[in-house]
């Protein structure tokens, strides 16, 4: 067959997708082969396959030459496959138990075959279900330290450090951040979506000229600071999730940034969902017990983090600084407080700006929804403009705590 032979790209159907897999002997020749279009997400293709006869399966992501969630009026690079594939690979170097497996990518078709999540759930589902993830903290502190300290200059010779810069400059898929998430939903710009009774709230961040300088600098640090690899996306719904098993997905905004922008990301999707617990039961007891459990779950990856990041710097530290008393503590709490600020406009771009999340957007009552998306408004602005007086993650857990009463 002649798809993987192809020197163009071409979009996959489920025909194609079904050839792809025989053509690449992924399974054995009398396999019955049952293919699934799955892709929810806001830019790309994703078939499962599955033989009925062994249960193997595997999925095909495929990127679009455009973003799903708009249409063809939206362009974007089918690049974003490649970075995608590279970041789940060299991510599979220091966390082989935290990411999929890649059997195989075509940057030309801009697909990567890998391992089929689909005994886990999507984070994002399972948060907004109530289920309890005992090792999440543990598991996406722990991503989180070793994707990030490895890929950084304290762990890297120079050379390899700008080579993988190089090879992960994503410009477009950054540009999206740094429209969607730091600047339209702080401005009266035609991409924010938010409902008509949220307006006054809306104009006050709009006029508030403190936050608004709290979010150009933590842009500024977006758009110049190459410290380590990020995943660039690291929201519940790049996650997925069993009470044993993390597995984090979905690295195709890939690049090199600040440390706390992939920390603040999965903080702020916590908090998220924290704010909307109300809008999902009334029962009260409920209600305390999950906000706890989702709390504890922020608190401990803050300190399985720090722990593990700190333990990396003292047996890995490549950069002779980082022999020097007092330097990792210096980084750390810039990392904090980035990852708060970071936190703090993640939150906000969910509330006003394009592509909203299912945590706030499921709630029926939208009396309540409402309240739910004014706290949320409230936590991000306190987040921006609390981050250089939040000392240590217990502080940032008890203003949290406060809010979404
Ligand atoms: C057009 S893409 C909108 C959002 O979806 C992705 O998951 C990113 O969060 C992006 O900002
Ligand atoms: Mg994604």
């Amino acid at each position: 067959m002649a798809i993987t032979k192809e020197k163009i790209y071409e979009p996959l159907n489920e025909q194609t997708a079904i050839e792809l897999v025989k053509t690449l002997n992924f399974f054995a020749p009398g396999a019955e082969l049952v293919v699934h279009e799955i892709g929810d997400g806001n830019l790309n293709l994703v078939f499962q396959i599955k033989d009925l006869h062994t249960s193997k399966s595997l999925i095909i992501k495929q990127a679009l030459p455009y973003a799903r969630v708009v249409g063809e009026s939206w362009p974007l690079t089918l690049d974003r496959s490649r970075i995608e594939s590279d970041a789940l690979k060299l991510a599979g170097e220091v966390v082989p138990n935290l990411v999929p497996e890649v059997y195989y990518t075509n940057p030309t078709l801009a697909l990567t075959v890998m391992e089929d999540l689909s005994t886990h759930t999507i984070l994002r589902k399972g948060l907004i279900a109530r289920n309890k993830y005992p090792q999440l903290a543990d598991h996406i502190g722990t991503y989180l330290a070793k994707t990030l300290f490895f890929t950084s200059d304290f762990a890297l010779h120079p050379f390899k450090k700008k080579e993988l810069t190089v090879n992960f400059t994503n410009p477009e898929l950054c540009k999206i951040t740094e429209d969607l998430v730091f600047t339209d939903p702080f401005h009266d710009h035609d991409t924010n979506d938010f409902p008509f009774e949220l307006i006054e709230d809306v104009k006050q961040i709009w006029g508030n000229t403190k936050l608004k300088l709290e979010v150009a600098k933590l842009k500024k640090k977006f758009l110049t600071e190459q410290e380590a690899l990020l995943h660039g996306d690291l929201h519940t719904g790049s996650i997925f999730a069993t009470e044993q098993s993390t597995k984090v997905i979905d690295p195709e905004f890939a690049y090199y940034g600040p440390i706390g922008f992939d920390v603040g990301a999965f903080l702020a999707n916590i908090f998220l969902n924290a704010v909307a617990l109300p809008g999902h039961t009334t029962d009260k007891k409920e209600i305390v017990e999950y906000r706890e459990h989702l709390l504890q779950i922020a608190r401990d990856t803050w300190t399985v983090f720090s722990a593990t990041f700190s333990q990396l710097w003292k047996e890995n530290g490549l950069e002779i600084y980082t022999k020097v008393d007092g330097y990792l503590e210096v980084i750390l709490q810039d990392i904090f407080r980035d990852s708060i600020g970071f936190a703090g406009c993640k939150i906000i771009r969910r509330i006003i700006g394009l592509a909203h999340v299912e945590d706030i957007e499921s709630i029926l009552d939208d009396t309540l929804k409402m309240v739910v998306k004014r706290k949320a408004l409230k936590i991000g602005q306190e987040l921006i403009l609390q981050q250089t007086n939040i000392q240590n993650i217990d502080d940032l857990i008890t203003l949290v705590e406060a809010q979404v009463q």
